[in-house]
């Protein structure tokens, strides 16, 4: 009896062990620094010869490396050798966390409590990713803790025109069977509209190949209808079903098929999901798989929306990356899990606005693997 009890806690003692990554796993090096400030780079490790490299300006993942079917490892995420590169007007947030308020909010200004806010205009009239020195522009706190890389920002009040000061907590996890977790959570003492998002920039048969790899890429959404937007990206307020359009990506398309014919010269469309959880459960959103290569994404969220973006608006002579590879139009495509942008101003769009005393808590799982 009491052997049987220990076998039990032992096999499940043992099975939280495999699923999750041990600390030594996790590395800290400096990589440089802005401002007089240190930045760390973390780099997580799984037993399935995946990497992640996460660093502590704009809590951004720089590296997600990942074999594919003959174990050929590859970096699939755009980004830059160095921080000069991400400091630099170029960088499209590569990799970034983006906060308070990810994506558009429209003429930059909104209503909270009773009180108008206007906030960094960075997008013609509109404000974009959180304003001119949003989070992914700011250096955060660093610890590991367990298998975790958790990450601390405090935002004070009237940050880029927001209300409230904010604490925001992000926790980056990567599991033996290639899932890498990300968890973002916020409180603030004041009400304000707060979704935050992960802005990685995938090619899955390596960052440095370029859109002829990216056509070649399998995609499915699980979303049944879209947010309309106007000429300046700034939704109408019209949720759309995606019945017979090019935005219907229910069942799996070749990137190549559709993305030409999508108005505007690629997608940059926030897609409706099926459900979302305050809990932390979380829901499919997306696959996309590189055939000849076999590497598979498949994508999960608590979130309403996902963003995808094919990487439409790049400068003609391309942004050099990483290695020196060089990266033009339609190098990617991002999966951005978000509230529907501009929420902050349409009724009938979920609620965006975090009160004191409330968690914001966003989970996203990016698992990576292979297809036979
Ligand atoms: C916000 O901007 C509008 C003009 O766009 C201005 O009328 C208003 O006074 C501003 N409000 C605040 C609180 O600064
Ligand atoms: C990091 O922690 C220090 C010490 O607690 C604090 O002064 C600083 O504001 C924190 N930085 C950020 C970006 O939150
Ligand atoms: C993409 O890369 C392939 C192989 O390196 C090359 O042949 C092709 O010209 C490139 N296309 C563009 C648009 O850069
Ligand atoms: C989100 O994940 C991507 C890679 O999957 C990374 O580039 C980005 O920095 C992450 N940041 C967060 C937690 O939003
Ligand atoms: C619907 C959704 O998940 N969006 C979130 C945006 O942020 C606010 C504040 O935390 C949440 O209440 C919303 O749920």
């Amino acid at each position: 009896m009491s052997r049987f009890f220990v076998f039990l806690v032992f096999s499940s003692w043992l099975g939280t062990s495999m699923a999750t990554i041990a600390q030594e796993s996790i590395t800290t090096t400096t990589w440089g620094s802005v401002n007089d400030q240190e930045i760390k780079k973390f780099t997580l490790r799984n037993n399935a010869n995946q990497e992640v490299d996460v660093v502590t300006y704009g809590a951004v993942i720089t590296a997600i490396r990942t074999p594919d079917r003959e174990g050929n490892i590859a970096d699939v995420v755009l980004g830059f050798d160095n921080i000069e590169g991400y400091l630099s007007s170029e960088n499209p947030y590569f990799g970034a966390t983006i906060g308070r308020v990810a994506n558009r909010i429209g003429k930059a200004t909104f209503v909270v409590d009773g009180q108008r806010y206007n906030v960094s205009k960075n997008s013609g009239e509109n404000s974009l990713h959180g304003g001119t020195h949003g989070w992914s522009s700011k250096v955060w706190n660093a610890t590991i803790q367990d298998d975790c890389v958790v990450m601390t920002l405090v935002s004070p009040d009237d940050d880029e025109g927001y209300p409230g000061s904010v604490t925001a907590i992000v926790s980056f996890q990567l599991t033996n069977d290639g899932e890498l977790r990300i968890e973002m959570k916020a409180h603030s003492e004041k009400a304000t509209p707060i979704n935050l998002t992960n802005h990685s920039y995938f090619n899955l048969a390596g960052h440095a190949t370029n859109a002829s790899e990216l056509y070649k890429h399998m995609i499915t959404i699980n979303a049944d209808c879209w947010t309309v937007t106007d000429s300046e990206s700034i939704p109408t307020g019209e949720i759309q079903s995606v019945v017979n359009t090019i935005m219907d990506l229910r069942n799996l398309k070749k990137f190549g098929d559709v993305i030409d014919k999508v108005p505007g010269g690629g997608y940059d469309n926030n897609f409706c999901l099926p459900k979302s959880y305050n809990d932390g459960k979380v829901n499919f959103v997306a696959k996309v798989v590189h055939p000849s290569s076999g590497r598979s994404l498949k994508v999960y969220s608590n979130q309403p929306g996902v963003q995808l973006y094919t990487t439409n608006s790049v400068p003609e002579n391309g942004i050099v990356g990483k290695n020196g590879a060089k990266y033009f139009k339609h190098a990617a495509f991002c999966l951005e899990t978000q509230n529907y942008p501009d929420a902050i101003n349409h009724e009938n769009f979920p609620n965006s606005v975090l009160q004191p005393g409330d968690t914001y808590n966003h989970v996203v799982l990016y698992k990576f693997g292979v297809k036979n």
